[in-house]
């Protein structure tokens, strides 16, 4: 017999009301406070209290800067170019470097460096004879930064390497704001995710040289209106190279690769720097 499923806690979810503001540079905290939390907090007394906000994302943020520099030092001095694959978990970023690999075979040398929270399942469906592939298991964290890369890249063998993937980790938001030290940025939205994630997420995709449209193969079953997303992907990322394609069926794919040999040769088509920026 089964058991009735617990009731949520409640504290294990929040809710937001639209109708009022959720951000500001301070809040306020008008709930009577306790003597002791009011020494704490260094309130005034009275029963409420100025919050201060102190943003650490700006340090946090030049720290990154700084090392991303040099790792695009590094990629340039290598003669490689190194590409930053973002998207939501799921969009098909994996598979995209599975027929990437097999494609550009052993004719044109390619590492790759792979993050994920958890796993390395990923870094194994990579693994090619002709490949240099390593994992990046993040723990908690939401993107790759810029130190992880100088990490990972060290245990690469980039010898001879053109063509330098990064799959960053899933996620539409966060990696906008760190700089790996890539030459260029890739944004993958799939058709599994509707049309309008380019208006939802734009930093992301301000930040892109290139979009990827993928799963294409599979639009007209779901519904996905490809003309809406072309439109709003043309509006919020006017600056990149979008290129349409299924890594499953091989369609639009020619596209995708003649671009990379084209990076690879050092002739760079479509990527540009004058990203709208995150
Ligand atoms: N139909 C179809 N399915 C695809 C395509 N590309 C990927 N998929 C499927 O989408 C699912 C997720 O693909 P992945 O390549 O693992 O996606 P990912 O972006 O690497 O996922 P995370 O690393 O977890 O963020 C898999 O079941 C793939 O087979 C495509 O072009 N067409
Ligand atoms: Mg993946």
């Amino acid at each position: 017999m089964s058991t009735p499923a617990e009731p949520p806690a409640a504290d294990t979810f929040r809710i937001t009301p639209l109708s009022r503001a959720t951000t500001g540079a301070a809040r306020t905290l008008s709930a009577p406070l306790s003597a002791e939390i009011t020494a704490a907090l260094d309130a005034s007394p009275g029963g409420e209290v100025a919050v201060r906000s102190v943003d650490v994302r700006i340090p946090l943020l030049e720290k990154n800067d700084i090392l991303a520099e040099r790792n695009r030092g590094f990629f340039l001095g290598r003669g490689l170019v190194a590409l930053n694959l973002v998207s939501s978990p799921g969009a098909g970023k994996t598979t995209l470097l599975e027929r990437t690999l097999d494609e550009l075979g052993p004719r044109l040398r390619c590492a790759v460096l792979v993050g994920d929270l958890e796993t390395d399942n990923d870094g194994r469906r990579l693994r090619r004879p002709h490949a240099s592939v390593a994992q990046i298991t993040t723990g908690t964290t939401c993107h790759l930064d810029a130190s992880m890369v100088a990490r990972g890249v060290e245990a690469l063998d980039l010898e001879g390497v053109r063509l330098l993937f990064i799959e960053n980790v899933g996620n539409l938001v966060c990696p906008a704001s760190f700089d790996l030290g890539e030459q260029v940025r890739v944004v993958l939205l799939s058709t599994t995710e509707g049309e309008d994630k380019p208006l939802k997420y734009p930093p992301i995709f301000k930040s892109a040289h290139v979009v990827v449209l993928t799963k294409i193969d599979v639009a007209d079953a779901l519904g996905f209106d490809c003309a809406a997303a072309v439109a709003n992907i043309r509006r919020i990322a006017p600056q990149a190279r979008l290129i349409q394609l299924s890594a499953r069926t091989g369609e639009g794919f020619d596209e995708w690769r003649a671009l990379l040999e084209t990076l690879a040769a050092g002739r760079p088509a479509g990527a540009t720097d004058d990203r709208g920026g995150a």
